[in-house]
């Protein structure tokens, strides 16, 4: 497409079952930010749509787990994440839920249209069905033995441990996660979606129409679907919780989430057309307009053959011109997971990082998983904020306004004076514009960062090798010009900026006194900031982010991580009974270690002297790669005396001290809780 008149983005509509985190920002919603924001710079037609996934078995499983209704957890967090998009700059045109009226309706409608097409296929199948709870069940519903793994606890539709897709009939012993009974087969009725009919369509759409311009990870799982060849997909379930399936003898049943969640780009851009006063239509039937849908991975299907299909079925409506998929940000070398509590959470980051969303966006930028899964650290993000942000972007910024105030009480020089150089350096800058605008118009948003970038070391580079602090003593006329220049380049970076850092960039035009040009102003305007306007007051766009808050981040995570060591690790069955008698034949003492040192060649072992309050005497112990021998001299221990004796690399041990583990493996003495008499008995 050349030149759209119009474009519809829109961001993958989160299920509200829980906060969003750091992966959802990373690849989808700021790369779709970054994309709209830059449209609107260049003045473009564009509207920009999310809203709540508020249907589906994940919302239900959620309300269950919490003891609260399916509404009351969609309210609860579709509040939360449209908090934590307005506080990050996601600037939607219009961000609304799929439990609202108009969605309903427009499902519906469009369920209906093509159901009275014949476009369905209707099949009975037999289907899971809890005899206690008197409904059928959805695949995340029965919980089995997994076929390929062994694991317990697999769902009816993937096995969590091993990552097998799996269907409910392939569990061993299959419960229902409703009552705990096992549940029985049963007739239902459902409609499907006979996908294979579109198959030489989507081929033709898809791998001829779109080889060059769809990114490769998305070309390619596309193809990899087709070639596995297209199957009827049912779009009904039998469910209490969606929209209700518009058809006679459908009771009980509602459309299956992925059926009517797409279609709420749809009514979300209806709901905008309302309230705006604007006519909804264009944006999805004219075939002048872009739509663009930016999504995660693991909706790659349901945006480039499902939906489409449906659109495609329908028949009113233009198709995707691109589907910028991302792939999946891990955090420190782990999966992101919202079970393990291994995320960023976007509420958390903003208390524990308050102002700071800028620095956030830009560091998921400049790390997008855009080609291949990629990987978030706190320290690249300390360092991203350090050593880029504050070194080159703001400390270009405030020498660029310290001097201008200490040279010329904050007025913009004059421009008489610029030399071949400086002009040069003023073309060079407007160049960026195009720069940065190629870059994104093809959602590579990781190298447009770096070319905005680019621009500010340019500016520093500029001052540097210009020197307008030595110049100003004897060359007044020189350091006017060069301060004009680098004056300008701070202005153009207000507008090239505010894509990824519209925080920044509001700061960045508030200090320099200035509405900010648009784009294609950068690119040909004389003058940005003309000479003779009055900056405003200087201030840090960016401050340094210090150690202790990073290490707090990561100790946080190996919180985490060392709670789901202590989660897996099933505690250990209980053993055989023992008599009183038998217990009581074990003498425990209270004693304290008087001695102890290093067992030559033996990573494991300490040599320990322990007053028993009987004796001193000698015990071996494997503890030296939780403890050093300096620390654990004086610490009161308990010990088995009656231990028979036993030699240990040729040393007499003389009893065994009581000890137990933390999750991770350290060990920990056990011991009384306050100090007591050695010999005291343990009983
Ligand atoms: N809610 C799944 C997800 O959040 C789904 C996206 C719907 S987009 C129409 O990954
Ligand atoms: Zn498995």
């Amino acid at each position: 497409m050349d030149t759209p008149k119009r474009y519809t983005v829109t961001a993958a509509l989160p299920y509200a079952n829980g906060p969003i985190h750091l992966g959802h920002l990373a690849g989808v919603y700021v790369p779709a930010d970054v994309y709209v924001r830059y449209l609107r710079q260049k003045g473009r037609d564009v509207i920009f749509i999310c809203g709540s996934d508020e249907h589906g078995v994940p919302i239900t499983i959620k309300a269950r787990r919490e003891g609260i209704t399916p509404q009351q957890v969609v309210d609860k967090y579709n509040a939360i994440i449209r908090d934590s998009f307005a506080e990050f700059g996601i600037s939607f045109d219009n961000y609304s839920r799929t439990s609202a009226p108009i969605h309903h309706k427009t499902a519906s409608e469009f369920f209906r249209k093509m159901y009275d097409a014949g476009q369905f296929v209707e099949q009975e199948s037999e289907q899971y069905y809890d005899p206690e709870a008197k409904q059928f069940l959805a695949d995340r519903y029965i919980t089995g033995t997994c076929p390929r793994c062994g694991a317990e606890g697999a769902y009816g539709d993937q096995c969590e441990k091993c990552g097998s897709t799996l269907s409910p009939s392939e569990l061993i012993d299959p419960k229902s996660a409703l009552s705990g009974a096992t549940p029985i087969l049963k007739k239902t009725k459902h409609w499907y979606l006979p996908l294979q009919q579109y198959e030489s369509w989507l081929r033709q759409w898809i791998l001829e129409g779109h080889k060059a311009d769809w990114k490769p990870n998305v070309y390619g799982q596309v193809k990899s679907w087709l070639d596995d060849g297209l199957r009827p997909r049912a779009v009904t379930r039998d469910l209490d919780w969606g929209i209700p399936v518009p058809v006679e003898g459908a009771e009980g049943k509602v459309l299956y989430v992925w059926f009517d969640a797409p279609i709420g780009y749809i009514s979300s851009t209806k709901e905008w057309a309302e309230r705006e006063g604007k006519d909804w239509e264009p944006y999805w039937k004219s075939a002048d307009t872009k739509l663009v849908h930016f999504i995660g991975k693991d909706n790659i299907v349901f945006h480039c053959i499902i939906f489409p299909a449906m659109l495609r079925a329908h028949g009113e409506y233009i198709l995707p011109d691109n589907v910028p998929a991302n792939e999946f940000l891990n955090l420190e070398g782990n999966k992101l997971s919202t079970s393990r509590n291994w995320a960023v959470w976007l509420d958390q980051y903003l208390v524990d990082f308050p102002g700071k969303q800028d620095v956030l966006r830009y560091a998921l930028i400049a790390t997008a998983p855009e080609t291949k899964d990629n990987d978030f650290t706190w320290r690249d993000f300390q360092n991203r904020n350090n050593s880029e942000l504050v070194a080159i972007l703001g400390n270009f910024v405030n020498r660029v306004m310290v001097l201008t105030h200490k040279y010329y009480g904050g007025v913009v020089p004059s421009s008489q004076h610029l030399n071949e150089a400086d002009r040069e350096v003023l073309d060079q800058m407007r160049k960026y514009p195009s720069i940065l605008g190629d870059s994104i118009e093809k959602y590579r948003f990781r190298e447009a960062l770096s070319e905005m970038m680019n621009l500010a070391r340019l500016g520093n580079k500029y001052l540097a090798d210009n020197e307008p602090w030595k110049t100003q003593k004897t060359d007044p006329e020189r350091t006017e010009a060069v301060m004009y220049t680098a004056v300008q380049i701070a202005g153009a970076l207000a507008t090239l900026c505010e894509p990824f850092l519209p925080f920044a960039a509001a700061a960045l035009a508030k200090m320099l006194d200035i509405r900010p040009l648009t784009w294609d102003e950068v690119a040909q305007a004389q003058s940005i900031v003309p000479s003779g306007h009055r900056l405003g007051q200087p201030a840090l766009l960016f401050e340094k982010i210090e150690d202790a808050p990073i290490e707090a981040q990561l100790k946080r995570l190996e919180d985490s991580r060392l709670a789901n060591i202590a989660a897996e690790k099933a505690a250990e069955p209980q053993k055989e009974t023992v008599s009183y008698d038998e217990f009581d034949r074990m003498d425990i003492r209270v004693g304290t270690i008087v001695e102890a040192e290093k067992v030559p060649k033996a990573k494991k072992l300490l040599k320990l002297t322990i007053d028993t309050g009987i004796d001193r005497r000698t015990v071996v112990s494997g503890i030296a790669e939780s403890f050093s021998a300096e620390e654990v001299v004086g610490r009161q221990v308990c010990v088995l005396v009656n231990l028979a004796p036993r030699e240990i690399k040729g040393i007499l041990s003389n009893g065994m001290i009581l000890m137990t583990e933390h999750p991770d493996g350290r060990l920990e003495f056990v011991a009384p809780s306050r100090k007591v008499k050695e010999g005291a008995q343990v009983r």
